[in-house]
């Protein structure tokens, strides 16, 4: 089924990307680790059977919300990687991107038995009740894309440094409201800086479409992008604050709240950092023949009519020059590779703990280590990447 072969030349072009998106310059997280919860809504008492000591049952994907390609392409990686090892696999997201909703639906899963839950989540509270039930069944949890509590999952998957993240979303849309491509020679902060040393204009206005107020990994880039606001370059030449406005990554809600951006014609750019919300804003802006620009974290696949497919083209005849994003599928196999660990090598996600992950497609072995950030650990998969004209077209078919 998974016979798509992607990502055969993923890791080449992703060193490439990386290179030119000068990756070196990691920093810390902007955010700590989700505070403790309040005390959950919902759940029933009774108790959760046990996971088989054999690893045997249903190991549960649960994405944020159906209907999202990131977390399909996630589950994909998750559930090729499981069941290369004979693993069970079962993706299960609620219709809606709500904590009430996740949480009902984790609480029937536990009863019901099952043997391991990976979980993208979509608020930083009221999941303590139904993964403490989890918890007391022996079910291990680890969270991946977005946060769940500290006190409940061996650790987080974390996609990408949070701050390079937020720092580049920035850069990107500084340059794109400038009109500079995607320095393919230089780092983004580098341009950033050349640039603005010489601007006079008025001041740059960023706008940001989320995705849920809550959720916590759309909050942790944004808190970051402040951070990098903050930064003496952008003083008096770019707005610290962001015009933030969320679609719930809900196609239709995004679209409304891109259109807001329009009709009120107060940003320069906007950042998405969202899927959901970078395609449905590409279509407005693209329809509306709006001024405003766009960047933020799109799939190759979903924004192709918003961005410039070849090197020869003039990327700001586009609505979106360029964009991050980062290998997804690999992502969820990273997160398939720590429950594995979890189930047969009683893997806990504790610092500086190692785990192996077997080759992957492209990707060869490799071992992932356990670090601390604020109160909770976290295993780094990769690193964000950069599409623009000249890379979109060999990107389109695999993400
Ligand atoms: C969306 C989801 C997810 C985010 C990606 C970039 O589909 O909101 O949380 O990480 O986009």
């Amino acid at each position: 089924m998974m016979k798509k072969f992607l990502a055969l030349m993923l890791s080449v072009s992703m060193i490439a990307g990386l290179a030119a998106c000068g990756s070196k310059e990691t920093e810390a997280p902007a955010t700590d680790a989700p505070a403790a919860e309040a005390p959950a809504e919902g759940g029933d008492d009774a108790e959760a059977p046990a996971p088989a000591a054999d690893g045997s049952g249903k190991h549960i994907f649960m994405f944020k919300s159906t209907g999202n390609s990131f977390g399909d392409l996630m589950y994909e990686g998750y559930s090729e990687y499981m069941s290369a090892l004979g693993y069970e696999t079962e993706y299960t997201s609620p219709a809606e991107t709500t904590v009430a909703a996740q949480v009902q639906m984790l609480d029937e899963l536990i009863t019901q038995g099952v043997a391991s839950i990976v979980i993208s989540t979509n608020g930083d509270t009221g999941y303590d009740e139904v993964f403490q039930k989890a918890k007391d069944a022996g079910i291990p949890i680890v969270s991946i894309d977005s946060e769940a509590s500290v006190n409940y999952r061996l650790a987080h998957i974390n996609q990408a440094e949070v701050q390079d993240i937020g720092s580049y979303l920035v850069q990107a849309a500084v340059l794109i409201t400038l009109g500079v491509d995607y320095p393919e020679d230089k780092t983004m902060e580098e341009v950033v800086a050349e640039q603005l040393g010489s601007y006079s204009g008025d001041e740059i206005v960023l706008g940001v479409l989320s995705a849920g107020v809550d959720t916590p990994v759309q909050n942790s880039w944004i808190a970051a992008m402040e951070v990098e606001l903050a930064k003496d370059m952008y003083a008096g030449k770019v707005s610290p604050e962001l015009d933030k406005k969320y679609g719930n990554d809900d196609p239709t809600e995004s679209t409304t709240q891109a259109n807001a951006f329009v009709a009120e014609n107060k940003v320069d750019c906007i950042i998405s950092p969202t899927t959901v919300g970078i395609a449905a804003a590409g279509q407005v802006l693209k329809q509306a023949n709006s001024e405003i620009k766009l960047t933020g974290l799109g799939l190759p696949s979903e924004m192709q009519s918003f961005m410039p497919n070849s090197a020869d083209e003039d990327a700001f005849t586009y609505v979106c020059p360029y964009m991050m994003l980062w290998d997804v599928i690999h992502l969820g196999a990273v997160a398939g590779a720590a429950i594995d660990a979890a189930l047969t090598n009683g893997w806990a996600g504790t610092d500086g703990e190692t785990f192996t992950m077997a080759a992957f497609r492209d990707y060869a072995e490799e071992d992932y280590s356990v670090y601390t950030q604020g109160d909770g650990t976290f295993v780094l998969a990769g690193t964000p990447y950069i599409f623009y004209k000249g890379n979109m077209a060999e990107w389109i078919d695999k993400l």
